[in-house]
């Protein structure tokens, strides 16, 4: 999509702090940290958030928790972290393409989840 701000970083038109990168997936530090590390792992295929996953959508996500695995050790969260998915307003998202935040480095609470 032209006007989504995550598919132009994808294309390199806005920069980002790249975390890892292959043919189906794009992961980058989040501007604004809510923790000592915070990664977004986002699909190049332009998809508007959880709720409008299809069937065909199935492997991309099945790989991209296989990529969120290998980034979470590579960023040594030895001792556990968070992934989150906001989709839809009630949740919260901001940005309407698909993401997953991996939060690590601190001890969370236990609020919401
Ligand atoms: P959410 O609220 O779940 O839709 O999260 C969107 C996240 O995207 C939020 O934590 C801030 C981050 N974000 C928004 N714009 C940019 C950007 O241009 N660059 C980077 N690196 N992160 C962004």
């Amino acid at each position: 999509m032209s006007d989504c701000i995550f598919c132009k970083i994808v294309k390199g038109d806005i920069p980002s702090a790249k975390v890892y990168e292959d043919d189906r997936c794009y992961a980058f530090r989040d501007i604004n940290p809510q923790a000592p590390t915070h990664i977004l792992v986002i699909p190049k295929k332009h998809i508007d958030s959880v709720a409008a996953l299809k069937p065909e959508d199935e492997a991309t996500v099945g790989h991209i928790f296989t990529v969120i695995s290998k980034i979470a050790k590579d960023e040594h969260l030895d001792a556990g972290f968070r992934v989150i998915s906001n989709s839809g307003a009630d949740a919260g998202q901001t940005v309407n393409h698909l993401h997953f935040h991996i939060l690590g480095g601190v001890k969370m609470g236990e609020g919401l989840i």
